[in-house]
């Protein structure tokens, strides 16, 4: 090799080595493994749900067991809670059944509402407030129970109380609460898609923490059937709020045929308490409520509560 070339040839070795080593030197430590990049969360679900299918076929013609309703239903965690799984809702829903000896009725409810809320894209639980023992039924007590069972549970933002045969026909009819306290019931069908008064408020009604708090719950003083539902639209007047329900067609409700329970006789003291509704209303709701919890256990569809709610006062 010339000399010319041989020492070029060893600078240019000689210059290799010196990148080689700063290169070495400035190579950046490894990386370290990256982890599964955290899921952003899910965005707010949209206002109307678009899963809505709008009227629907109510019939009760055919029995439907649990265990099939469970099938149909497989999103249904135990405890009878649902959330959608891409989107947050608005509110967490918390949807009280007082109840006592209806199971059929039950079964018919949980097959027709769990797809129903479902597609609502609803946040909530079923609660089965079950009034223990054959004392007089108690339909607003119960109803309290829930609420505060319900609160010590989850931290819910609404509550729907429901009758355990009503069933609605048009799922956009929203399982929710609103600014004013909701009567779902615009129409029911035993009384020809109307109600029977306007100050009706019985059935299927929805008020948010606030709301129910503002007329301290129910009253706890109804045993037996009758009135109490007016008592509690009479406390919703009492504070000054209003009562806003679904349009037309939207708010129609089926009911299930049966007859007068044998615990649930007509109140006799139904007039004498209305009378005294305003001044009760600070006396007798939440603040006074006694009741013992015997079981709380979480069913797949629904969570039962089982209550001894005592019996009333001596005639
Ligand atoms: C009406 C009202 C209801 C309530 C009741 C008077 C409608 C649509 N509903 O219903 O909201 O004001 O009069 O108290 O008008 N229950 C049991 N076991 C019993 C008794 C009652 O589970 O032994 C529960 C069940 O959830 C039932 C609810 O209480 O749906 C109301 O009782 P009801 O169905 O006998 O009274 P009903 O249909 O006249
Ligand atoms: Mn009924």
């Amino acid at each position: 090799m010339p000399r010319f070339k041989q020492t070029m040839f060893k600078l240019l070795l000689l210059l290799g080595c010196v990148l080689s080593v700063i290169s070495l030197q400035a190579a950046p430590p490894a990386a370290p493994p990256t982890p599964a990049a955290a899921a952003p969360p899910p965005p707010p679900c949209p206002d109307i749900s678009p899963l809505h299918v709008g009227p629907l076929k109510v019939e009760f013609g055919s029995r439907v067991s649990l265990d099939q309703i469970l099938k149909q239903n497989p999103n249904i965690e135990r405890g009878g809670r649902h959330r959608p799984r891409d989107c947050v809702a608005s509110q967490k829903v918390a949807v009280i059944i007082p109840f006592r000896d209806r199971e059929e009725h039950l079964e018919v409810w949980l097959h027709y509402l769990h797809p129903i809320l479902q597609r609502q894209q609803n946040d909530y639980r079923v609660y089965v407030v079950h009034q223990h023992g054959d004392g007089t039924f108690n339909r607003a007590k119960l109803m309290n129970v829930g609420y505060l069972e319900a609160q010590d549970d989850d931290d819910y933002d609404c509550f729907v109380f429901s009758d355990v045969d009503l069933i609605p026909m048009d799922d956009r009819n929203i399982y929710g609460c609103s600014s004013q306290p909701r009567h779902l019931i615009a129409g029911l069908e035993k009384w020809n898609f109307g109600l029977l008064y306007h100050t009706y408020y019985g059935g299927v009604i929805a008020l948010n923490k606030e709301q129910f708090l503002k007329i301290n719950g129910f009253p706890n003083n109804y045993w037996g059937w009758g009135g109490e539902d007016d008592d509690i639209y009479r406390r919703i007047v009492y504070t000054g709020m209003s009562v806003s329900r679904p349009d037309g067609k939207v708010g129609h409700y089926r009911n299930i045929h049966h007859e007068r329970d044998k615990l649930n006789q007509a109140n006799p003291k139904i007039r004498e308490l209305l009378r005294g509704a305003r001044r009760n209303m600070a006396m007798d709701g939440l603040n006074h409520l006694s009741y013992k919890v015997l079981r709380t256990t979480r069913e797949p569809l629904y969570t039962n509560v089982t209550v001894d709610i005592g019996n009333p006062p001596p005639p």
